[in-house]
């Protein structure tokens, strides 16, 4: 075939005139430009979209805080970059990150578990987690395409159960870990044979009990195990209670709950079931709870009110709560897990929640720099001048340090606030009695009050667990201190004829260490000074705690167990006991875990990799310098 010519018009070689060329180009660049700019809005194309954005520019916000939120700056900036914000005084500074994990552990884990039942174990384990990788995600509102539990798991210093689960090799350790173990599997099966969905057990009268605190939901006891049977291996018991979640956990609740307790509760135990086993479903459920909390936030000033209604969204304040104030200790008890909620949803909202709160404490006035336990969700101020470690401040502090720890010690506006509200604390309310015991007093708008609940017993672990990051030269001083706190507690045990402390004791009217009022004298199944002998054992392995924790065991068997269960006692004066007939969820939960590791070896949820949640529910220390790392990516991608 022949091109000829045509008169007056140029032709390429492939026969196109300039113009028609140009139109093709034209036509050409157009495509291209419709096919890019449709990855940004196909609904599902979040892999696509991650290549061109960075991780938080694509999550949405789905519920509106009432708020200012300067964090919304800092969540759009790469998580290991260091700034301040504008403002300086809520801002965050990150440091950049620590080391990395030394080896991967995973492919060891099973060889290293020595002795026939730990194979099995771990055996059990595994099909457990393999099955998992079938659970099909419901994705409400996690976006399983963000999160890489694989990634995480390699980020993780030690294995999370340790070499061998945790085996403590001394003989006669061992044997009263396997008692702590035999006491778990009781109190579990006489839950499940009499209380099964419901929220606790009742073990006198052998049924179960619903109460108010969690609105509708249902299984508290359940939730609350879930990583203590696991722990402990005691699997079948685990599979009963993740089968229970997967199937009967029903979230869809109009009751009125209290938001701090479902979420330590609930929100915790669902994350820490999650991070120990890789089961989407547990994630799921978490964050599709975290989500029925937010409406709670929807205040003037951000700070959440104390009770939900789960179906509505409506929320309110306690009534018994002076001129419609919150609680120090449940609004500051959110940090850890809304964190979490963040880091696995890839939502920042839950992150955000928390730090508007956050950056209103920072900036308050604070009386003495202590912080009341009342403040106004309207105004922003503090409602009375009521100060206590103990009930209705305490978890407060804890997460302020656990914040800073669990960041991988970035947050050092968490760690500021510590520390310096611990010295406000030591220059206010630690007192040392007449017979030379330190202890915690309340504060009441400049009258101290010489009481320590129960409840003001955890601060010995916390203070132990933020000796190392404070000031240098006082380590020693804050090791004292809490070895000192933990002493005092001990001591309200020992001088108790139940060996088992009271709710309340007094260093006033010639009290040392007890309760003087009736209405203190109760037990009810409490983890505190049991988590202080744990942390301080870990910290200082002076074999006291060991003892000290075995006498409390001896104690729960000897008054507080029945026929069908634990029960809490009236009087821990008398060793005629009268029984609560009531088995909380808490027991399971705190208790009988943190018994179990203070007779196994560290590397059980070792402290380099977990933080405890105020329910002792273990959630990981948040490693972005590893969780963003090139070869940590690559390596977990390739597999
Ligand atoms: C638990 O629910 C938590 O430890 C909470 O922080 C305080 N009270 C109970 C246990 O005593």
């Amino acid at each position: 075939m022949v091109f000829r010519k045509l008169p007056g018009v140029s032709a390429s070689g492939m026969g196109l005139r300039l113009s028609q060329k140009f139109m093709f180009l034209l036509f050409l660049s157009g495509l291209v430009t419709l096919c890019f700019g449709a990855l940004f809005f196909l609904p599902d194309s979040v892999r696509l979209k991650r290549i061109f954005l960075s991780k938080t520019e694509i999550q949405p916000v789905t519920v509106g805080s009432g708020s200012e939120n300067d964090v919304r700056e800092h969540l759009k900036r790469p998580k290991d970059q260091g700034m301040t914000s504008a403002k300086g005084e809520a801002g965050i500074k990150l440091k950049s990150q620590s080391r990395k994990p030394p080896v991967s552990y995973e492919a060891t884990e099973v060889r290293l578990a020595g002795g026939k039942a730990q194979e099995d174990l771990n055996l059990s384990r595994s099909k457990t987690e393999s099955a998992s990788e079938k659970v099909t995600s419901s994705n409400h509102g996690a976006n399983s395409d963000t999160f890489s539990y694989k990634k995480f798991r390699r980020c993780l210093f030690k294995p999370p159960l340790g070499r061998d689960n945790g085996r403590p090799v001394d003989p006669q350790t061992n044997e009263r870990r396997e008692k702590v173990r035999e006491m778990m599997k009781f109190a579990w099966d006489n839950y499940k044979r009499y209380a099964w969905g419901k929220n606790e057990l009742r073990p006198l009268t052998r049924n179960g009990h619903i109460g108010n605190m969690f609105g509708g939901l249902r299984g508290a006891s359940i939730v609350d195990s879930l990583d203590t049977l696991y722990i402990m291996g005691l699997m079948d018991e685990y599979n009963d209670a993740k089968e229970w979640v997967k199937t009967s956990l029903d979230l869809n609740s109009n009751g009125e709950a209290s938001l701090f307790e479902v979420n330590i509760r609930y929100v915790g135990g669902l994350l820490s079931a999650y991070y120990l086993t890789g089961e989407e479903l547990f994630k799921n459920k978490a964050v599709e709870l975290g989500e029925k909390l937010l409406p709670a936030f929807n205040t003037p000033t951000g700070i959440p009110r104390g009770v939900i209604n789960l179906g509505s969204g409506t929320s309110w304040s306690w009534g018994w709560a002076s001129a419609g104030s919150s609680i120090l200790a449940e609004f500051g008890t959110l940090h850890l897990e809304f964190v979490h909620l963040t880091e696995l949803s890839s939502n920042p909202v839950y992150t955000e929640k928390v730090m508007n709160i956050r950056k209103l404490l920072n900036k308050i006035e604070k009386p003495h720099g202590l912080y009341p336990n009342f403040l106004s969700p309207v105004s922003g101020n503090w409602v009375q001048h009521h100060v206590s470690i103990g009930g209705l401040g305490d978890s407060f502090y804890e997460y302020l340090i656990k914040s800073y720890l669990m960041s991988d010690k970035t947050d050092d506006d968490a760690k500021k606030m510590y520390y310096t509200a611990l010295e406000a604390i030591e220059a206010n309310l630690v007192q040392k009695s007449p017979g030379g015991l330190t202890y915690m007093a309340e504060w009441r708008g400049g009258i101290l009050d010489h009481k320590m609940g129960h409840l003001a017993c955890f601060s010995g672990g916390m203070i132990g667990i933020g000796a190392d990051d404070g000031a240098p030269e006082k380590r020693q001083h804050y090791l004292d201190l809490a070895a000192e706190i933990t002493h005092t507690c001990h001591e309200s045990y020992t001088r108790s004829a139940t060996k088992l402390g009271p709710e309340a004791f007094r260093f006033d009217s010639g009290a040392e260490a007890t309760a003087t009022r009736l209405s203190d004298r109760y037990y009810i199944l409490r983890p505190e000074v049991i988590e202080s002998y744990m942390y301080m054992w870990r910290l200082t392995h002076d074999p006291k705690y060991r003892e000290w924790g075995w006498e409390a065991v001896e104690a729960l068997e000897q008054h507080c167990r029945v026929e069908s269960g634990f029960s809490g006692i009236r009087d821990v004066y008398t060793t005629s006991v009268s029984h609560d007939n009531m088995q909380q969820s808490f027991f399971l939960s705190e208790t009988l875990k943190y018994l179990y590791l203070l007779f196994s070896d560290d590397d059980l949820l070792s402290l380099e990799d977990w933080v405890f949640n105020t329910e002792a529910h273990p959630l990981p220390i948040i490693r972005n310098s590893c969780l963003q790392d090139d070869a940590t990516q690559e390596k977990t991608a390739s597999e």
